[in-house]
Formats: structure tokens, C-alpha cells, sequence
């Protein structure tokens, strides 16, 4: 077997959906906690400098998310996340679920700035995009199948943690579909032991 090292952070939304796919199809990671601004080796790896990285046997890089799940995917003998006759589908709403995702991350970057060089434009435009998607998700998404977990699901529910983490849970009150379903996929065990670090 392979040396995975998962470059990870507390609380990266897309770190998250990459360690709970590793203990879904039951891949043996090393997650390695990082603070991504102080850690500069990481450049010589992934020069994005950015979490999640997946470092194998200390010389091979698979950047961004959705190639580490895929490459777990394709290294498990398990169920794959993403089925084949559902596969384009499964990855246009996992990148909705990753733009979600972006959109929280940058508004909080955005209003984590001093006031006088935050822009309210950007940031008023990140909330609307946030929150045109989830309703969006809430009028057409219904991937709520209990017997097949597909990728698509996982990233929703991390976007959807994460949009509540850092931004709002208002969502919660007007899209009561989605968040029935929601609250009932938190209760799976990769979800509680998965949940963002302050
Ligand atoms: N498309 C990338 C996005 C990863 C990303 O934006 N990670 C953030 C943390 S949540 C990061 O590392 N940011 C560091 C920085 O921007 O300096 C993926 O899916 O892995």
C-alpha cells in the first residue's frame, strides 16, 4: 500500500469532503493539520499553496478535492461515489456544492478585512450567489437516496455546514426540504467526527 498524506485544514470545507471520502471507501490516510499561510513546504508540492493536498509516497501530488476523491475512488474496491451511469450529473453538482463552498470562503476572507478596504459590492454579491444556490439545490436538487451515497451528497452537506459556520443558517428556514434532509445526513458518523474545528 501506498503512503497517503492528507494536507489538511481545521476547518476547510473541501479538506473535509476529502477525509470523509477517505473513511467512506476505507483508504488509510496520515491527515496532517496545517495552518496553510505558515506552512511553505507545502509549495514545493501544490504551489497553490492551498489545502486539501495529497502527498502519495512523498514524491506525487494530487491537487484540488475532487482529484483526491477520484483517486480514492479509484484505488478502493468499495462502492464508488461516483457511479458511472449518474457520473456527470454526480460532478456538476459537487462543483455547485465546491462553488458554495468558494463563495463562503471569499465573503468571510472579504468581510475579515479591515473595514475600510472590504468591499460591500463583493461582498453582497458572494451572499446572493450563496444563497441563489441553495435555493436553487432546494427547487431541483433530490439526490436524497439513503442506499446509494453518491459524491454529489457529501459535497452538499459539507457546502451546507460550512454556509452555516461562517455565514448564515437563514437558508435552513426557507428551504425546508433540503434541510430535512440535511439534519438527518449530519447523524452519519463521518459527518460528526468530520465537523469543522473553531
Ligand atoms: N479547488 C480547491 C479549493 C481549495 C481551497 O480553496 N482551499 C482553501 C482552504 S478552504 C485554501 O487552501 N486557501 C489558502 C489560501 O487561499 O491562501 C479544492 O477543491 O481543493
Amino acid at each position: 500500500m501506498r503512503k497517503l498524506t492528507l494536507y489538511n485544514g481545521p476547518n476547510s470545507p473541501f479538506g473535509r469532503k476529502t477525509k470523509i471520502t477517505a473513511i467512506i471507501l476505507e483508504i488509510p490516510i496520515e491527515e496532517k493539520i496545517i495552518k496553510i499561510q505558515e506552512s511553505e513546504f507545502i509549495d514545493n508540492f501544490n504551489p497553490l499553496r492551498k489545502i486539501p493536498t495529497l502527498v502519495i509516497d512523498d514524491n506525487q501530488t494530487i491537487i484540488d478535492s475532487d482529484n483526491i476523491c477520484l483517486y480514492f475512488d479509484s484505488i478502493t474496491n468499495k462502492k464508488s461515489l461516483f457511479p458511472k451511469d449518474r457520473y456527470w450529473q454526480i460532478m456538476s453538482l459537487t462543483s455547485l456544492a465546491n462553488g458554495l463552498m468558494e463563495a463562503v470562503l471569499e465573503r468571510f476572507m472579504e468581510i475579515s478585512r479591515p473595514d475600510q478596504e472590504q468591499s460591500k459590492k463583493f461582498v453582497n454579491k458572494l451572499e446572493t450567489r450563496a444563497l441563489r444556490t441553495i435555493n436553487w439545490l432546494e427547487n431541483n436538487w433530490n439526490n436524497y437516496n439513503e442506499e446509494y451515497l453518491t459524491m454529489d451528497q457529501i459535497a452538499i452537506a459539507c457546502a451546507l455546514d460550512y454556509t452555516s459556520f461562517r455565514f448564515t443558517n437563514q437558508w435552513k428556514n426557507d428551504c425546508s426540504n433540503l434541510d430535512k434532509w440535511f439534519n438527518s445526513f449530519l447523524k452519519n458518523d463521518f459527518m460528526e467526527s468530520t465537523l469543522p474545528k473553531i
